[in-house]
């Protein structure tokens, strides 16, 4: 069962610190969009590598002052793109804001987040369960941004095994995750086959942190 489906009120705060804002980013879905095919052009979408040597399904990219990266090694945040051996794209301000409206939406008023991570999810690909625990300041929410076909978010607990509830994120939904929703675990399930107006057969998710 979805959580979420547009039955549901355009706003929606549970108990875990998770905020749902639904289709808060189409506001500026022109520019930001653009923005996102320039920094694209900088920096190409990639798969980087997991630490058991398989290239993970998802393409990647960022922007502002620090990138995540995996590579047999293991995962991080660097400065610089291993690709290209330049920075990252700086940030694009309609990115800034969005991230920063979003956040004060769900009552943190000090987001700057450094670094926005770029998923690219085609037909088929997924993001198995996983907490994010690369950055410095867990008190620092994450805002992501969904864009092009939906996918349905798993959202679950403390532990790999407490059951996940199930979030269907389409185009321009945003979620602010802080306090005790920081650090649950989470994925994306394999995205079904489906087609978006402007971004064809793809999803692409902004994921908004301060990392350093
Ligand atoms: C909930 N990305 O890049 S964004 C990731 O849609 C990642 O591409 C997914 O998980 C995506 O690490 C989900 C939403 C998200 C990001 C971080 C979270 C949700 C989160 C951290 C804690 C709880
Ligand atoms: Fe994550």
């Amino acid at each position: 069962m979805d959580l979420f489906s547009n039955v549901e009120p355009a706003h929606q705060t549970f108990s875990s610190g998770l905020v749902y804002l639904r289709g808060f980013a189409l506001a500026n879905e022109q520019a930001l969009l653009s923005d996102l095919y320039q920094v694209i052009l900088a920096a190409p979408l990639r798969t980087m590598m997991t630490p058991m040597g398989y290239p993970m399904s998802v393409a990647t990219t960022s922007c502002g002052a620090l990138g995540w990266i995996g590579d047999i090694t293991g995962y991080g945040y660097s400065a610089v793109d291993p690709q290209t051996g330049l920075p990252w794209p700086a940030m694009p301000e309609t990115f800034l804001q969005l991230a920063q409206n979003a956040a004060l939406a769900a009552g943190f008023n000090d987001f700057s987040p450094d670094a926005c991570l770029i998923n690219q999810y085609h037909i088929g690909t997924k993001m198995g369960l996983h907490r994010d625990k690369d950055e410095r300041d867990f008190a620092q929410p994450i805002v992501s941004v969904s864009l092009g076909i939906p996918a349905r978010f798993q959202f679950g607990g403390n532990k790999r095994s407490d059951k996940p509830i199930q979030v269907l994120l389409g185009h321009g939904d945003v979620v602010v995750w802080g306090d005790a929703s920081r650090m649950n675990y989470h994925g994306i399930m394999t995205i079904q086959p489906n087609t978006h107006p402007t971004l064809g057969n793809k999803r692409i998710n902004l994921t908004f942190r301060k990392a350093g």
